[in-house]
């Protein structure tokens, strides 16, 4: 297995509106992130990835480019970003930024030239004919947005449709026309020549739009999951090869693949080190496992997480991707709740259940990824009213879902309130003071008031804290081979209160165990710990045979 930078350093991850605001629009901005490098510094973190930050409109809050090459306004000027660039570097902190490509917005100029069929514009997006049935006509497939809705939206002047997988202000990109491809190629080398360390790739996987055949109507569903049409189909590899050869392979930099959908094989695919296609990849069968998949409603109807499950689909994960490929170890982000709430008790536990939770991250195959707050146990927020959410994903589920009768009002909300994406995307709570000082002005999205409790000022103080875990478990990580490197073996696969793994490389091995239960356990008759030392853990616990609640201990023999 060939060592390297991009597998032992540790990413924070910022969404830049919610990380600082600087000069008090209520918006975080890169200035902000350049005032708070000594606290991302402190926690021992390698890389950022930075959420988008170029101009945009901001119908989903930056994945929605209007100008690849350019900052929106609100978070600063290319100066800005050369300058966190630059100060980042100083500090030893590699940034990678996002590259948004399935789609841009309808306002970039691409787009506005391809409606009035301008060369070579006209071919950059997916554009069909609409079907005739009975006499009417109608959109060319049945499929369903991510974002609700049908994927098509007509278009007078060229009389035909556009697809946007995501929201209609997110055309898709047509990875089919050769002129757009060396476009992109030449941004990303735009940004890499500025000194940007690599790319975080959104939904990369479903570039290829492969077919366009209708899918099945299922429950209460008005369109259906097209995705067979054009999640992972075998050109993307071809893609994702020749970006590698135009661009990427002429830098040092790191790539992250985001794959819905993907299985252990596609993955050892996109990130196998002899492919020339990506580093890594994020997966997502972890995060679905919270998700009824009653149709069409999904993440809206939640679940609670089954633990069993968890470890067989991590297992399966670091099994499949041994030798072969390399995985991101995640278990929140920009897009997902927040993790103490998800699969920890953010109410009874929220400190010890925390702080497990880090122990299981930074001891597996993979790099791990701290999302902004989780480094303090931030936890879900449970705003009373929509009118209080900001994400286009929950705003037009509740008019496509709670309009229309089809949901309860507090259905919907309670679902929101554990799967909705802005659980991540209140502000950064750095102290108990207003607004937790992330802003002077009115903030952009309310605070999970529980800021007063939870805070980066807090946790600094308290030796105990979640942060003081993460910065010690962040330093043995960095000097443990086996945690990065090793091979992983899953113990008690059917116990569903404890998750259990040897990790072994280069004859040093590592039991880690970790209660994921409010309850007290006896695990001597269970493990056999004959020989091992505990070298960390979140308790003063001394009795290796027991385990206290969402207790977290690291054995070595
Ligand atoms: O595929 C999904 C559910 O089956 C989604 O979770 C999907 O993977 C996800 O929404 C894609 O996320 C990324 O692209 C979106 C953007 O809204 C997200 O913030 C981004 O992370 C569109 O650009
Ligand atoms: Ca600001």
């Amino acid at each position: 297995m060939n060592k390297k930078w991009w597998k032992e350093g540790i990413v924070y991850q910022i969404y830049p509106r919610s990380y600082f605001d600087s000069n008090n629009d209520g918006i975080g901005d890169i200035r902000g992130i350049i005032e708070k490098i000594p606290y991302i510094k402190s926690i021992g973190v390698d890389i950022i990835w930075l959420n988008p930050v170029y101009d945009s409109p901001n119908d989903d809050n930056g994945y929605d480019i209007r100008d690849y090459k350019n900052i929106l306004t609100e978070f600063g000027s290319l100066e800005d970003l050369q300058e966190l660039l630059n100060k980042l570097h100083e500090n030893g902190i590699r940034l990678v930024m996002d590259l948004v490509v399935n789609h841009c917005s309808d306002e970039h100029e691409w787009f506005v030239k391809s409606k009035q069929n301008i060369e070579p514009y006209n071919d950059y997006f997916i554009w069909e004919k609409g079907k005739k049935v009975d006499g009417e006509m109608k959109e060319p497939t049945n499929w369903a947005s991510f974002f609700s809705g049908s994927t098509w939206e007509y278009v007078e002047e060229r009389d035909e449709y556009y697809l946007h997988l995501f929201s209609k202000k997110q055309p898709d990109l047509n990875w089919k026309n050769e002129a757009f491809r060396l476009e992109v190629y030449e941004m990303m080398k735009y940004w890499l020549d500025m000194g940007v360390d690599g790319f975080r790739m959104d939904v990369i996987n479903l570039i290829h739009k492969e077919s366009f055949e209708d899918g099945i109507i299922e429950g209460y569903s008005k369109y259906a999951d097209g995705s067979s049409n054009y999640m992972n189909k075998p050109k993307v590899h071809e893609y994702l090869q020749e970006m590698n050869k135009e661009v990427l392979s002429k830098y040092d930099v790191m790539t992250v693949g985001e794959t819905p959908g993907v299985t252990a094989e596609d993955g050892a695919k996109y990130s196998g080190e002899d492919r020339n296609e990506l580093s890594m990849i994020f997966t997502f069968e972890h995060m679905d496992l919270a998700n009824n998949n009653e149709a069409p409603f999904g993440k809206f109807l939640p679940k609670p997480v089954d633990v069993v499950k968890l470890k067989e689909i991590l297992s399966k994960w670091q099994i499949g991707l041994h030798g072969k490929g390399w995985n991101s170890i995640y278990m929140n982000n920009h897009d997902q709740p927040r993790m103490v709430s998800r699969f920890g008790d953010d109410k009874n536990y929220r400190k010890q259940s925390a702080k497990m939770l880090a122990t299981l991250t930074h001891t597996l195959s993979g790099t791990p990824y701290i999302y902004q707050g989780e480094e303090i146990g931030m936890t879900n927020v449970n705003f009373d009213s929509i009118d209080d959410y900001r994400d286009i994903e929950i705003i037009n589920a509740y008019k496509d879902f709670v309009e229309t009768g089809r949901l309860r009002e507090d259905t919907f909300l309670h679902g929101v309130s554990i799967n909705g994406r802005d659980n991540s995307r209140t502000p950064m709570q750095w102290d108990n003071k207003e607004n937790a000082s992330f802003t002077k002005g009115t903030p952009w999205i309310k605070l999970n008031p529980n800021y007063v409790d939870i805070n980066v000022e807090e946790a600094n103080n308290d030796e105990n804290s979640v942060l003081n875990y993460y910065r010690k478990m962040i330093s043995l990580r960095k000097k443990t081979n086996a945690f990065i490197y090793g091979k992983f073996e899953l113990l008690l696969p059917d116990n569903k209160d404890i998750f259990a793994y040897t990790k072994e490389f280069e004859g040093e091995k590592y039991i880690v165990v970790l209660n994921f239960s409010k309850n007290d356990l006896e695990i001597g008759g269970l493990l056999d710990l004959d020989g091992y030392t505990k070298v960390f853990g979140n308790y003063d616990n001394d009795d290796n045979g027991k385990l206290l609640p969402y207790e977290s201990k690291i054995l070595k023999l």
